[in-house]
């Protein structure tokens, strides 16, 4: 540099040095309004297939009606533990005998499997497997026990490939997984004071096993239960009593879901408070559970999706993309526990 153009230099040097502050700054500025602007990256997940998830679905419906105390309920349970073994999730069985509100004593069984077993920190998914014995919201035929392809089936089909996609998946999250597949939720009264039983009589699954644990000490950071969730077109409001006792969990797994672009399926609106298997693993266990079940909002004729507890809960109404929003979000939230990063 010259000695003239060194001092016309030192001359500019405050306009200089006030340009690179305003870019400085500038800058600055507008890198923090991107960091406030768009989320934190998703952790990497494997994705969930869907169209496994239908089979894992048909697989139970061909069986026929899952209903305790018959052949082919007693068929489809030894299916479900054989497929939990071969993914190489650990199997515990917990039979139980209870009696209905109808008094019918039923043997039943509660079905867990553990991925990582000695994991401490934990996360629980849920769905019952049992077939509702009577049909009675049909305008037709109300005596015959339902196929439930949508009330029951499509939440076990769906964590039956959560629990084949972890096994597979060579990046596996380092955190445990446990599935209960709960027995006799649907064996409830439809005509709740006809009895005095807890919960109408249904959940008698969830109850037993709240009351007595698989482990004795079990816990878990929070639990998943899926009710209902393979029908066309579902809409998963928020259920009351998820977000009276488990508020933090159901905002993350409802943010996880728009993340992934499903909120046309998980709508971040209050829906009704639903008495399911989730309420006795929050009163007894003690452990936040929240409830993803197909509701609709504003119509206090129907609470629950078009063929609830009817003749026509088939495999017609079930749709991979309901499978997919729901499968996907949960493999999400597992990951995103895995490594500490919850949404
Ligand atoms: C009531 O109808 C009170 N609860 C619904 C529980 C249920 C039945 N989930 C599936 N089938
Ligand atoms: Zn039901």
């Amino acid at each position: 540099m010259s000695l003239l153009s060194k001092s016309l230099f030192f001359k500019r040097l405050p306009i200089l040095l006030f340009i690179v502050c305003i870019y400085g700054c500038k800058t600055k500025d507008s890198s923090e309004q991107t960091a406030e602007q768009s989320a934190p990256a998703l952790v990497k997940s494997p994705a969930f297939n869907a169209d496994s998830a239908f089979q894992f679905v048909q697989k139970q419906v061909d069986f026929g009606p899952r209903v305790p105390n018959s052949a082919p309920h007693k068929a489809c349970g030894d299916y479900l533990i054989a497929t939990l073994k071969k993914y190489g999730w650990q199997v515990t069985e917990q039979p139980f005998t209870d009696t209905t509100y109808d008094g019918k004593i039923l043997h039943a069984r509660n079905i867990i499997g553990s991925f990582n077993p000695t994991a401490a920190k934990r996360i629980l998914l849920a769905s019952h497997w049992d077939s509702r014995p009577f049909s009675d919201q049909d305008s037709v035929v109300k005596n015959k026990p339902v196929l439930a392809a949508n009330d029951g089936a499509s939440g076990v089909g769906i964590l039956l490939e959560v629990a084949r996609t972890l096994s597979v998946e060579p990046a596996k999250p380092g955190i445990g997984v446990d599935i209960i597949f709960f027995d006799a939720e649907d064996w409830g009264s439809s005509e709740s004071e006809n009895t005095t039983m807890e919960y109408s009589g249904f959940c008698l699954g969830s109850q037993y096993w709240a009351a007595n644990k698989h482990i004795p000490n079990y816990s878990a950071y929070f639990g998943v239960l899926l009710d209902m969730t393979g029908a066309e077109g579902a809409t998963f409001f928020k259920e009351n009593y998820s977000v009276q006792m488990a508020e933090d969990v159901v905002r993350q797994v409802w943010t996880t879901a728009s993340r992934l672009g499903y909120n046309n399926f998980f709508i971040n609106e209050p829906g009704p408070g639903i008495t399911d298997d989730h309420l006795p693993v929050n009163k007894v266990a003690h452990i936040p559970m929240i409830d993803i079940i197909h509701t609709r909002q504003n119509n206090p004729s129907k609470t629950f999706f078009d063929q609830w507890h009817t003749a026509h809960d088939t495999m017609e109404n079930i749709d991979p993309k309901t499978l997919k929003a729901v499968g996907q979000t949960l493999i999400q939230v597992v990951y995103q526990e895995a490594a500490d990063q919850p949404l």
